[in-house]
């Protein structure tokens, strides 16, 4: 088994999808959390200046999704197939593409409301309704068994929910489904040790 360091802010943002990961097949790794104070010199010594980052052994994995799919891989939660792994790659990717609508970084407070509730008028809507429609009456999204797309499903609709508390209320699948993953016994576990962030 390699030695894994996960580096990452104090926050579940980019990093928790691996982090379930971790948890549910129970791989031991270091969670290493960069303090704000320190990220200027951390960032400078990075080769793309971003984070997350996951070494493995000697070798440093940058790209969350790329990260997340590769321990999804090691620990058999990728899809057991190859088509059924492009469905699940498909499902995150689409996440990823409505959440990075919102605007994360913009530091005007009423600029940053005004698009956050464009994304949940606009567009939000047709990705849980697509979302909605591929889990249908599944247990799981892809396969007859639990994938690293729940997870990042499970993972991305706290944010949601965080920004707008309504935001499932016509998508009781899809709140199952968060909620099937939380009551995992691991993912329940590392739920209730993780710091309580609101990102
Ligand atoms: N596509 C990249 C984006 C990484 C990214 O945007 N990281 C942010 C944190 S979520 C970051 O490092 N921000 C600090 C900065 O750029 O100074 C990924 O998914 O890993």
């Amino acid at each position: 088994m390699p030695n894994y360091k996960l580096t990452y802010f104090k926050i579940r943002g980019r990093a928790e999808t691996a982090r379930y990961i971790f948890a549910y097949s129970g791989i031991n790794y270091e969670d290493n959390t960069v303090d704000i104070m320190d990220w200027p010199n951390v960032k400078r010594s990075l080769l793309f200046q971003q984070i997350p980052i996951l070494k493995v052994d000697k070798t440093e994995i940058n790209q969350s999704t790329a990260i997340a799919r590769y321990l999804a891989r090691e620990t058999g939660l990728a899809g057991k197939t190859n088509l059924e792994q492009a469905q699940v790659d498909a499902i995150v990717d689409t996440i990823n593409d409505f959440m990075n609508m919102f605007p994360w970084t913009e530091k005007d407070p009423s600029v940053k409301q005004k698009i956050t509730e464009d994304v949940f008028a606009n567009n939000i809507p047709l990705l849980l309704d697509g979302l909605s429609k591929l889990l249908g009456d599944h247990m799981w999204f892809v396969g007859d068994s639990v994938t690293w797309a729940d997870f990042h499903w499970a993972v991305c609709s706290i944010t949601l929910t965080n920004l707008n508390v309504d935001v499932l209320h016509n998508y009781p699948k899809l709140l199952a489904l968060k909620e099937r993953v939380e009551a995992l016994p691991k993912i329940a576990a590392w739920i209730e040790r993780r710091p309580k962030t609101p990102l």
